[in-house]
């Protein structure tokens, strides 16, 4: 049977961390795989996590099944981190919010559950969008179309070419939109076009999906919450996506969170057990080691405030790397503008160099990115920006 197989071709971004690993140039840099790092190259366990762990250590009692929504408490929690803690939602009892294996997971039991609301759906993500995107969506069934979003020429939005495309979109769509910290493009939508997206999704009917990646990468936890937030204040149907990867720091735990926003309670609790019964057919119930750790930075004002100053130094550090790179390359007398890297949001941009000029810096210099020429802007720091913006001054000739 196995004998039928064609190999599948490896994850385009996880992969380069293998060739990054095995690179014995000792000024090599990654700018691969969109996790945190510091100065020296690591990807530090945040104090607040490491206190609440001590703290879970002591106090854990069982390891007993924990049933298919996760945590309660931690997904109260994540409710009040997306929505806030006095959204109109919320109050009116109409989210309905489960623990999940990460924002992939969340993803996943989204894709199943709009597939079960819908078995034509088709949902609409940006072009470009995360890679994964699309094969968490066609894995469930589902059309996976995009609507125009970054303009690599201009370094900036589509964004009439993206109102017209949603404006054409069936009621019975869904369509995908990322929070904050756009991932691989690094431009977001300011709350201005985010009234104006909102204004469309209400009036052409179709359901969003937020996946919120980056909550507090961008410019804060409740300003990276705006267009979540006004969403689900404005409409009928709602999916949030969201992940405590980056801002927690909790990558390999696995542990995100789906939140459905319905129109009235009773709708609410029909669909949340179907969302219940989509997860006993996934994988039964998600892991507890995470949400508990996020449960109790959160129900600590002390964890809390630590954990915020955490996360501000992490945004603070690839907003600098941002600037420092414009900088050194200005320095290095590039003549290419690269000012848009310093206006961009998040975890990412594109670097906007071509293939060639992407396996020129990986071969002659040891500098990986994605294809796409995408940046993984906290793999920069003082001790490789000037070898980086050099390298690239190089191939740019
Ligand atoms: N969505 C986007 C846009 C991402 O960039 C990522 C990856 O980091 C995820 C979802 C999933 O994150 P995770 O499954 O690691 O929580
Ligand atoms: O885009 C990124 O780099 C991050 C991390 O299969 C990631 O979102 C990449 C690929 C993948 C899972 C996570």
């Amino acid at each position: 049977m196995f004998n039928a197989l064609t190999a599948m071709p490896a994850d385009p971004i996880l992969g380069l961390l293998t060739q990054y690993r095995l690179d014995p140039n000792p000024n090599k840099v990654d700018l691969g795989v969109g996790v945190y790092k510091d100065e020296a190259g690591h990807t530090p366990i945040l104090h607040c996590v490491k206190h609440a762990e001590r703290h879970r250590f002591e106090t854990e009692d069982t390891k007993v099944y924990i049933g298919p929504t996760g945590s309660a408490h931690f997904n109260d929690l994540m409710t009040k981190l997306a929505f806030g803690h006095d959204h109109p939602a919320l109050l009116e009892n109409r989210i309905r919010t489960i623990s999940t294996p990460g924002g992939t997971g969340a993803l996943r039991v989204a894709a199943d559950f709009i597939k079960r609301c819908r078995t034509q759906a088709t949902i609409w993500v940006s072009d470009p969008t995360w890679a994964n995107h699309n094969g968490l969506f066609e894995a469930a069934g589902i059309q996976v179309k995009t609507y125009p979003y970054y303009d690599h020429d201009n370094k900036s939005l589509r964004f009439d070419d993206m109102k017209a495309a949603l404006a054409q979109v069936s009621p019975t769509d869904v369509v995908l939109l990322h929070a904050c910290c756009h991932n691989p493009s690094g431009m977001d939508l300011t709350p201005s076009q985010w009234d104006e997206v909102i204004t469309i999704t209400k009036n052409v009917g179709f359901t969003p999906l937020i996946d919120m990646a980056y909550q507090g990468f961008g410019e804060g936890v409740d300003e990276d919450a705006y267009g979540v937030r006004q969403m689900a204040a404005n409409v009928d149907n709602m999916i949030l996506c969201s992940s405590c990867s980056k801002n927690f720091g909790l990558y390999r735990e696995r542990i995100g969170a789906c939140s459905l926003v319905t129109k009235d309670p009773t709708t609410a609790d029909v669909a949340f057990s179907v969302l219940l019964y989509v997860v006993r057919c996934l994988y039964s119930m998600p892991p507890a080691h995470g949400a508990a750790i996020v449960e109790t930075i959160l129900d600590s004002e002390k964890l809390t405030q630590e954990w915020l100053e955490e996360l501000a130094q992490m945004r603070d550090r690839i907003n600098g790397n941002r600037s420092m790179l414009v900088d050194k390359l200005k320095e290095k007398g590039v003549k290419r503008d690269f000012s848009f890297i310093a206006k961009q949001k998040g975890m990412f941009s594109f670097l906007g160099i071509t293939p060639e000029q992407v396996t020129r810096l990986q071969q002659e210099y040891s500098i990986y990115m994605v294809d796409s020429s995408r940046i993984s802007i906290a793999g920069i720091g003082d001790g490789n920006v000037d070898y980086l913006a050099s390298a690239i001054a190089k191939i740019l000739e």
